[in-house]
């Protein structure tokens, strides 16, 4: 007997508004993969009612948490407080992606498994090529140039800086890291890895496939962009850690 390996707990973590038509189904595929691992849904009370139908699923699953929030207050805020919630769980690894099965959810064992050797893995759309299914161009060309644009500005040396699939070690927040990001939209991710680079945090990348979001809409706004053309200057120049 003996030398069997137990798996460190882990947990998925997803920040939903407005993914009513995306969550049952989103749910019940992580819930089904091999490895256990926890769901943790941070809604920001959606209109449509995505809060509640988690928390009706979450009555009969107990590997399954909702954290309601009372505003909607952005992707940022939502993640810090699902990762907050995390650790409390107790996890020892938090994957993170998004409801709308733009990140398939069959990756998640593989970007979980990946951080065996690394603090944060990045799922990557970019490393090595472009793999990304059913986007208009002109949104791809916003996606690639935004990435670029981040790269240059802050000298990063990764090929997607600004996936949302990712997976994070425990001890990564295990600092003030959590409490010095002030960024609301999708410029959080930006600063996070920003910030963990500075702190030397080893980062390593998986390739994934990203594709259309399968029922829904965008939270993109215009406000969101405007923040991301910013932001990279401001952790340039005003962020030591
Ligand atoms: N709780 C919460 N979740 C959010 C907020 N904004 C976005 N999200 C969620 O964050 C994830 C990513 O948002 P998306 O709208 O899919 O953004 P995107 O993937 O950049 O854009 P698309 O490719 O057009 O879908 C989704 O699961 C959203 O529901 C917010 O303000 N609060
Ligand atoms: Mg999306």
């Amino acid at each position: 007997m003996g030398g069997e390996s137990v798996e460190p707990k882990a947990c998925v973590l997803i920040a939903t508004y407005n993914e009513r038509q995306n969550i049952d189904q989103m749910i019940s595929a992580l819930l089904s993969l091999p490895n256990n691992f926890e769901v943790l849904i941070v809604d920001d009370s959606s209109p449509d009612g995505t809060g509640e139908r988690v928390g009706e699923l979450a009555k009969c699953e107990p590997r399954l948490h909702l954290l309601s929030r009372k505003n909607k207050e952005g992707y940022g805020p939502a993640m810090i407080a699902g990762l907050r919630y995390a650790l409390q769980l107790g996890v020892e690894r938090i994957v993170t992606m998004d409801a709308d099965f733009s990140h398939d959810p069959k990756d998640v064992p593989k970007v979980c498994a990946a951080l065996e050797k690394a603090d944060i893995v990045l799922g990557s759309r970019y490393r090595g090529g472009v793999r990304v299914l059913n986007w208009a161009p002109r949104r791809l060309l916003l996606s690639m140039g935004a990435n670029r644009y981040v790269r240059s500005v802050l000298g990063l040396s990764v090929a997607d800086c600004t996936s949302g699939f990712r997976g994070y070690r425990r001890g990564v927040f295990e600092s003030d890291i959590l409490e010095r990001c002030r960024f609301r939209g999708y410029a959080f991710l930006v600063e996070l890895l920003y910030r963990c680079l500075k702190r030397g945090v080893h980062v390593a990348e998986v390739d994934i496939i990203y594709t259309e979001r399968r029922e829904g809409h965008s939270k993109m706004s215009k406000r969101v962009i405007f923040e991301a053309v910013f932001a990279p200057w401001i952790l340039r120049f005003f962020t030591r850690r």
